[in-house]
């Protein structure tokens, strides 16, 4: 059987999943995306999985999508129909943005190299993204004639501003971890040889966190980024009142009182 290309594996509360061709910087085929869609699917139904990381095999995070894919790759050959890309997005790329939005539990990226095209919006679209120092961050698309996709075109505005975004997706350059932290495009940089310690950290902290008011608390940002002011406000003594009545918050409030550690168990 060949080898898994989203090799997978549990740390307690931690569900670690490690894109896997590293002899294409974990370029993306259809059949690997599958895969990746199928390992966040049966992370979200284990109840035990209270945090999902994504991180890379080899020198890459992932080169985004794999080009020599039959599926992507126009023909050379005079009269062959070219390819329509809308498709690779409507059953892969959107289904898997969507996903990684709506997981119910926290999903942090460690970007432990290059993270080009789609592989870099995968990548900013998580909750919290970390990077080694060696690590960058490649608009790919405006070089072979696309525009960012995976929800770069959402994504990069929010996270570092009009002029910014427009900069990274028009140029294409390279942007090494230590420009994307300071820009706002990532949450950490670290030195590389700490990286897998420093995620699994963070992903180990988030999974002892109250998960579902993590949850809602990514559902209200991406909310009130396109609300006035009162209605954000309103969202959030909804959400509060829904969170109010659950076991977490009794559980965090009795710990405070109790001068003991919570056990958060809400998912
Ligand atoms: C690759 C790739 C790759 C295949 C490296 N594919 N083999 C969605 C839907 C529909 C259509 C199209 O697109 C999309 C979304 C997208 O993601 S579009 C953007 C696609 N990605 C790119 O354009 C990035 C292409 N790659 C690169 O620019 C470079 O490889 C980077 C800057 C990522 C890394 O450069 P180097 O460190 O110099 O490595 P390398 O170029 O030598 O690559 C190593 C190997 O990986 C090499 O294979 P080889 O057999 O020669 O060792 C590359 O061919 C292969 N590889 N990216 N996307």
């Amino acid at each position: 059987m060949s080898e898994s290309l989203i090799q997978i594996e549990q740390h307690g509360g931690v569900r670690l999943l490690r894109l896997n061709r590293p002899e294409a910087l974990n370029a993306f085929t259809a059949a690997m995306l599958v895969q990746l869609r199928h390992a966040l699917a049966a992370a979200a139904e284990d109840g035990a999985t209270r945090c999902v990381l994504i991180t890379g095999a080899g020198r890459a995070f992932s080169a985004g999508q794999d080009l020599a894919d039959p599926l992507v790759a126009p023909s050379r050959e005079p009269g062959v129909a070219p390819k329509n890309l809308g498709h690779m997005l409507d059953h892969y790329y959107i289904p898997l943005a969507l996903q990684l939005r709506d997981m119910p539990v926290p999903v942090v990226a460690a970007v432990n190299g290059v993270a080009a095209g789609a592989g870099a919006n995968v990548a900013l679209g998580c909750d919290l993204v970390l990077a080694g120092e060696s690590a960058s961050f490649i608009q790919a698309f405006s070089k072979i004639g696309l525009v960012p996709d995976c929800g770069g075109t959402w994504l990069l505005p929010r996270l570092v501003g009009r002029a910014k975004a427009l900069e990274l997706a028009l140029l294409g350059e390279r942007v090494k971890a230590v420009e994307a932290e300071r820009l706002g495009l990532i949450s950490r940089v670290v030195p590389d040889a700490e990286l897998p310690e420093a995620a699994m950290a963070v992903a180990q902290k988030l999974a002892g966190l109250p998960t579902r008011a993590l949850v809602q608390t990514r559902r209200a940002m991406d909310e009130a980024l396109h609300l006035e002011f009162e209605p954000a406000l309103r969202r959030e003594a909804v959400l509060q009142s829904q969170l109010g009545f659950a076991h977490d918050y009794l559980e965090g409030t009795a710990a405070f009182m109790d001068k003991r550690l919570p056990v958060f168990k809400d998912r």
